[in-house]
């Protein structure tokens, strides 16, 4: 057993962002950056000495060249045991049950989710703590802490790694266990949902697609749905993962799902249709001819939830992060119990979860999950949506429309406009805060302010304060506009447009959405000064 000391010097900005440090593959593939940073994580995070460090990917490119770095530095570093997936994979909310299962006090998780992959495109590394999330602001910002000062990594002086058999084997005095990546997470699966009313329901003929658009999810909906319920072969779509993600921008929304989309709209269509991102933790649903806004699905999945026997007990309460729409709280208030709004991400549930607080989480970007991982689960949405329509016997449509004529619909888009430069960016975001006190009472259009203010999130769990979280100019009636800047992106800045507005029950529920939106897309514009700015006239992306 031979420990290395490779003397190093710090690297400019590994500061992580809404989800891990997140940049181009050749900047992590500069000699020591990957290295760098690991090594910050592992000087700063809570370990006792000898304990379990989880470690898997989404298999995009250099994957397994960081897996295999991570592995010899683990062991130079005084843990017991590394748990890594077969080939490197594991599933953002795979590797967070795992951490759970096995006591391990943490995780490195090698993605960069739904951003593309391959020699000139992503990678990112995430570390999660001991309860399987994403570690909270004070970890990450002692781990960024830690870069800037770093002066050494440690490594275990040993051969190639051998990530693709199943079994055990020691590297210095650590145990390297190569585990099936998808098996307890299926199992787990399999522990909350209805499994054989879902089967039945196959037999009885319902059908979907499930888009794993060649990323990590393919091998989990294999198992699960093909051979675990029974639907036919053929039903996982992309199914293998491929390391640049076959070039595709594996994000499951309506522009870069495009495909599920239409198929979905076709007359020939099945019932339901799904997709996930890279690393799994996102989802895309879409049932025959109707496409679900994330937002409402988290507010149909709370209030169908009771149907699964996960949750038959009820729910003990349901989070969102504040972008996204209001529509789970008025479930939450249905079903009398508390809602909580949030900063993006989804280290901001963690403590809600921990605390018994929440048991259903959501975001706009396609992230759902509840307290049985860490993490946002895409596997686990789709599965509570196939339970619910295989007990109720209802389509996606169906239920969709029951839930506006009950609860009212908010109508909702994200207007994405990417890799805009940052300084512009910040003018746009320094120029609406100075305005903000200035905005109540004003009109745009037939839009009167209510409240215009930049988000604050106080955790009501540790007492922690999260400041600057994302512009809100709230409108009379609960519409709404919202701004902020993406952290997960790795060129120039892409700033992000949150649409919302509200129809009461007994208004306009079954209108179309860009017609909906159109006074609050023009008061955007007039409140940001988005072309002025940006020199853009419409977003790169709607979803
Ligand atoms: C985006 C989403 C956010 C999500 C984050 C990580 O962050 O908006 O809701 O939690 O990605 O998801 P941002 O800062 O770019 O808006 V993933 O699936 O990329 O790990
Ligand atoms: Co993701």
């Amino acid at each position: 057993m031979t420990i290395i000391t490779h003397a190093t010097t710090p690297f400019d900005g590994q500061k992580p962002g809404t989800s891990g440090l997140r940049k181009k593959v050749r900047v992590f593939a500069q000699p020591g950056y990957a290295e760098n940073f690991i090594q910050a994580v592992f000087d700063v995070v809570e370990r006792a000495p000898g304990t379990t460090l989880v470690i898997g990917g989404d298999g995009r490119f250099h994957n397994r060249v960081v897996i295999a770095s991570a592995i010899r530095m683990a062991a130079a570093n005084g843990y017991a045991r590394v748990l890594v997936g077969q080939g490197g994979i594991l599933s953002t909310p795979a590797a967070s049950h795992v951490i759970r299962k096995y006591g391990a006090s943490g995780g490195l998780i090698l993605s960069a989710s739904h951003n593309p992959a391959g020699p000139d495109e992503d990678f990112g590394i995430k570390y999660n703590i001991a309860n399987g999330g994403p570690a909270p602001e004070g970890v990450t910002d002692a781990i960024f802490a830690r870069t800037r000062t770093i002066d050494r990594w440690l490594e275990e002086d040993a051969g190639a790694i051998d990530l693709d058999h199943i079994g055990t084997y020691r590297i210095g005095a650590m145990d390297v266990q190569v585990i099936d990546p998808v098996a307890d997470y299926a199992d787990l699966m399999e522990s909350l949902f209805d499994f054989p009313a879902i089967r039945a329901a196959v037999d009885g003929g319902l059908r979907m697609i499930f888009d794993a658009m060649s990323a990590v999810t393919g091998p989990y909906g294999t198992e699960i749905l093909e051979r675990r319920l029974g639907f036919p072969a053929g039903t996982v779509r992309n199914g293998t993962p491929l390391e640049d993600f076959g070039g595709h921008h594996p994000d499951p929304n309506l522009v870069h799902a495009h495909e599920l989309y239409e198929a979905m709209m076709a007359a020939d269509a099945p019932d339901f249709g799904a997709a996930s991102d890279g690393d799994g933790d996102r989802n895309l649903i879409i049932g025959r001819g109707r496409f679900i806004t994330p937002s409402d699905s988290l507010a149909m999945l709370a209030a169908n939830a009771h149907l699964a026997p996960a949750y038959a007990g009820g729910l003990k309460g349901i989070a969102r992060s504040m972008p996204t729409s209001a529509a789970a709280d008025r479930v939450a208030a249905a079903l009398g119990i508390p809602s909580f709004e949030t900063p993006t991400g989804w280290k901001f549930f963690g403590n809600l979860l921990d605390a018994g607080m929440v048991t259903i989480c959501g975001e706009e970007s396609a992230g759902t999950g509840s307290d049985h991982v860490r993490e946002k689960d895409g596997l686990w949405a789709v599965l509570l949506w196939l339970n619910i329509l295989a007990v109720r016997g209802i389509s996606v449509d169906a239920l969709a429309r029951e839930h506006w004529a009950r609860f009212g619909r908010n109508y909702y888009a994200r207007h994405d406009y990417e890799a805009v430069d940052s300084a512009a960016a910040n003018a746009l975001i320094a120029e609406l805060t100075a305005a903000l006190p200035g905005l109540a009472g004003r009109s745009f259009g037939p839009l009167t302010v209510a409240v215009a203010d930049s988000f604050t999130y106080e955790d009501p769990v540790d007492g922690s304060v999260s400041a600057n979280q994302g512009l809100r100019i709230l409108f009379e009636g609960g519409s709404r506009v919202v701004f902020r800047l993406s952290g997960t992106g790795t060129e120039g800045a892409t700033l992000r447009v949150y649409l919302e507005r509200y129809e009461p029950a007994d208004g306009a529920i079954d209108a179309e959405t860009p017609a909906m939106l159109a006074d609050l897309i023009a008061a955007a514009e007039t409140l940001a000064g988005i072309s002025r700015h940006t020199g853009r006239t419409r977003p790169d992306v709607v979803t």
